[in-house]
């Protein structure tokens, strides 16, 4: 049964969280001490290689798995990691262990996600949001914390009572709406929770607020009534996000109880509570991965102010605690770009192939052996038939003539012949070629450089003027 594993575990849960009493740990901490002795171990080293990583690599996997990250995701973590160390140079000016540093901050960002998730608005009034989740993960709490974070954002919300098994929940949800100064729909316990919400949108409707938050009831596990009761309110409300509150406290069941509400109802997010307590890490970083859906916002305490999105980076950046080392690795990562693009700029001036280099080709293809040979080489030109091998040979002789009919200075700038009928018909009669040939020829040329500057990545723009002469030239010449 699908539920079976994250019943079991939940108990597995309460039984954590008793031993862990009221201790609150530094979020992360014990993590982000595990990573640092990775670093540690690199100090010293001069370069990444496969054998002076092993044993960081054994860190960061021990270091999360401690902070109860899901194994698959612990396997592809450190494989991208290794994969990354060890195939990219060093920076230069960076520490190998400050690289690696850098390379596991990026590899949790794109873990997490890689951007903030926003929360979806619908085009038409009222944006509506389901919250749902297992019983005390913060569903209630996370309702009235929401309205307020939008209130900040200059949209009105009114909170609709979902939760019809105790009165008090009832009662909290009023009390916090007051708290937050946002209107609370509250229709008793003797109704059925998909009333309620076709209800209390009807009455957001008439009040015309921008968002409708539902707060529903929660369970000790998850039971086929609880599915049912939420898949019913979801057809009555047709929400626009369906969020699954989460508890950080419970790891990586956080990623698998996504999963299964997923499959069962439908979400659109996750919110992740309790950020603040003794929280290892693990759902955090096991959601997304495991459960495809992404964690939109956290809550980082029992204050109504403490909910803010989920950004990867700050969150990547806070269980590293390495602030001053990453923004030095990413700007020794940007003047090393620059520099990239310099060079690369260089070679596509360089790329100002003129007739000499053609030539120069021409013959260094000549020295290496017959054009049959190297065609050979090339895998896919086994079709090649020798007749027309030795129509290119002999197409190679024919340009050879006509560039020995050039002036060097025409060599160099080809443009001087794009421009100039006069000049092609010069090198026509010189070389014994036709006209046709030799407009052939320098266009050829041309389109070689295109070629090149398209190799580089580099096509912006820059069309040649005197290659539209050329053009006509070419089509007058056919005619
Ligand atoms: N430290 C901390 N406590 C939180 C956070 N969110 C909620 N809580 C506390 O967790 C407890 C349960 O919160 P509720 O909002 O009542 O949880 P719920 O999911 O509505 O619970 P049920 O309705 O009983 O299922 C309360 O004492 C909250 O103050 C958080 O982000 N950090
Ligand atoms: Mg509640």
């Amino acid at each position: 049964e699908l539920w079976e594993g994250i019943r079991s575990s939940s108990s597995k849960v309460t039984r954590r969280r008793t031993s862990h009493g009221v201790v609150r740990a530094e979020m992360f901490g014990q993590l982000t001490s595990g990573l640092e002795s990775a670093w540690n171990k690199l100090k010293g080293e001069e370069v990444l290689t496969k054998e002076n990583i092993a044993e960081p690599m054994r860190d960061i996997r021990r270091a999360l798995l401690e902070a109860d990250v899901s194994l698959p995701v612990v396997r592809r973590f450190v494989q991208a990691v290794s994969d990354q160390a060890v195939g990219t140079g060093l920076i230069r000016g960076v520490r190998p262990d400050q690289q690696l540093v850098k390379i596991v901050h990026d590899e949790l960002v794109r873990l997490m996600g890689g951007k903030v998730s926003d929360l979806v608005f619908s085009k038409s009034k009222p944006t509506t949001i389901l919250l749902a989740g297992l019983q005390g993960v913060g569903k209630t709490t996370v309702s009235a914390k929401l309205a307020l974070y939008l209130k900040k954002q200059g949209k009105s919300s009114m909170l609709i009572a979902g939760d019809v098994y105790r009165p008090a929940a009832i009662d909290q949800l009023v009390i916090l709406g007051e708290q937050v100064g946002v209107p609370v729909y509250a229709a008793g316990t003797e109704i059925k929770p998909a009333e309620i919400a076709q209800k209390g949108l009807e009455e957001a409707r008439k009040q015309n607020v921008d968002v409708v938050i539902m707060d529903t009831a929660g369970r000790l596990q998850i039971d086929k009534a609880m599915m049912d009761e939420l898949k019913e309110v979801k057809r009555v409300l047709n929400p626009t996000e369906v969020l699954l509150v989460v508890d950080a406290m419970t790891g990586q069941e956080a990623a698998a109880l996504i999963t299964t509400f997923n499959v069962e109802i439908g979400i659109t997010g996750a919110i992740l509570s309790k950020l603040d307590g003794d929280s290892r890490g693990g759902a955090a970083l096991s959601v997304k991965e495991v459960s495809g859906k992404p964690i939109k916002l956290v809550g980082r305490g029992e204050r109504m102010e403490d909910l803010e999105p989920f950004y990867p980076d700050r969150m990547a950046g806070r269980i590293l605690g390495m602030g001053d080392v990453l923004s030095f690795v990413e700007k020794a990562q940007e003047v090393m770009r620059q520099e990239d693009a310099e060079v690369l700029q260089k070679k596509i001036m360089s790329a100002k192939f003129d007739f000499n280099d053609f030539l120069k080709q021409t013959r260094a293809v000549a020295q290496m052996g017959s054009m049959s040979r190297i065609i050979g080489m090339i895998p896919g030109m086994g079709k090649v038939t020798p007749s027309q091998i030795r129509e290119a040979e002999k197409n190679l002789k024919v340009m050879e003539s006509m560039i020995e009919a050039m002036t060097p200075e025409e060599r160099e700038k080809p443009e001087l012949l794009a421009e100039s009928p006069a000049k092609r018909k010069r090198i026509a009669q010189d070389s014994g070629k036709t006209e046709q040939q030799v407009s052939q020829l320098v266009a050829q040329l041309f389109q070689m450089r295109a070629r090149m500057k398209n190799l580089m990545g580099m096509m912006e723009g820059g069309s040649i003027p005197a290659l539209n002469d050329l053009e006509q030239a070419l089509k007058s010449d056919q005619k």
